[in-house]
């Protein structure tokens, strides 16, 4: 690879306390199983898997009626914070921390932690949020009570203060450095917050009718290459980004998603940025998938957003 990256940290954070199904708790070791590591080493990358964080169990079956409020809230405020502390922690060493999820309510603590440690060092930060939802929603709106589909909306400042202020400042970041892609399933209520945050979302009205190199080059405008040295690009990937008849192992799939090839070009496209930083793998859930294919489709893709490409590729891809 012409690429070079920083070593980087394998972080299993196995729960699925923020979900409304079980499973995703084995999320870390279909990734295992699957090969993340050695292939990542194999681009000649520096990887160390640390293994799995340790916190709360789930207290609660999905058979269970939707709680009032939140369903697991403590649980997943210390889920949270273990995995702010072990993403910080990988970060002050001066490594990419890649998060093995679990649920998508965990990217509150990685994005908290990646925030704290932006401001720390004085880099801008953007957030790449690949998935079929925009987890955009507040308790008081959410239909279904699960913290996994809260987590933007904490980082921009709403919702339970614990998780809200994990990153040492309210809010832990700006709705402007978030961008959006691959949404095709956005509750009504949260429609409007979306709208009220004023989130750059690239639906896939917006894939379909621009193509996925369009939408990336307007994503990574403004941060890519040595000019932006001072950007810190953290990709939060929900395994549900994905069309589900490429991705069954994932607990809430929602038709129409990317293609292969599209996604493939999508993390094409941030590797050649050369600024991704962190990185959270969430949702793969093994006990729906079928002979984890979604977990080797995700090593594949993610070995595309380290920098393997077919051909050996210059840096500056001439025009567009
Ligand atoms: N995820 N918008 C739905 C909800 O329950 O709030 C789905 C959220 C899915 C969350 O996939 O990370
Ligand atoms: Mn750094
Ligand atoms: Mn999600
Ligand atoms: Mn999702």
């Amino acid at each position: 690879s012409l690429l070079f990256h920083p070593p980087a940290t394998l972080i299993g954070v196995p729960t699925d306390v923020g979900a409304g199904r079980l499973g995703a708790a084995m999320g870390p070791d279909a990734l295992r199983v699957a090969q993340l590591g050695p292939a990542l080493q194999r681009l000649g990358m520096d990887v160390l898997d640390i293994g799995n964080l340790s916190g709360p169990p789930n207290p609660r079956s999905e058979r269970d009626p939707a709680a009032e409020g939140l369903r697991n809230l403590p649980e997943c405020i210390a889920w949270n914070q273990l995995a702010h502390d072990a993403v910080l922690a990988q970060l002050g060493l001066g490594r990419i921390p890649i998060m093995l999820g679990g649920d998508h309510t965990l990217a509150t603590g990685s994005i908290s932690a990646v925030a704290r440690h932006c401001r720390a060092v004085g880099k801008r930060l953007r957030v790449l949020w690949l998935d079929a939802h925009s987890d955009c929603n507040i308790p008081e709106i959410s239909p279904s009570g699960n913290v996994h589909g809260i987590p933007v909306a904490s980082l921009c400042g709403l919702g339970p203060v614990e998780l809200a202020s994990m990153s040492g400042s309210v809010p832990a970041l700006e709705a402007a450095d978030i961008r959006q892609v691959g949404q095709r399933s956005v509750d009504d209520g949260e429609k409007r917050m979306v709208r009220q945050l004023g989130l750059e979302v690239y639906d896939m009205r917006s894939i379909d009718e621009l193509g996925m190199k369009e939408v990336m080059h307007r994503v990574l405008s403004g941060i890519e290459g040595e000019e932006n040295r001072d950007v810190h690009l953290h990709v939060s990937f929900d395994v549900d980004f994905l069309d589900p008849e490429i991705a069954p192992g994932t607990g809430t799939t929602v038709r129409g998603g990317p293609s292969y090839r599209e996604a493939q070009l999508c993390m094409e496209m941030i590797a050649d940025s050369g600024r991704l930083s962190s990185l959270d793998i969430v949702e793969l859930n093994p006990a729906l998938d079928i002979r984890n294919q979604t977990a080797e489709l995700v090593v594949d893709l993610v070995e595309s957003l380290f920098g393997k490409s077919t051909l050996v590729r210059t840096r500056d891809r001439g025009g567009r």
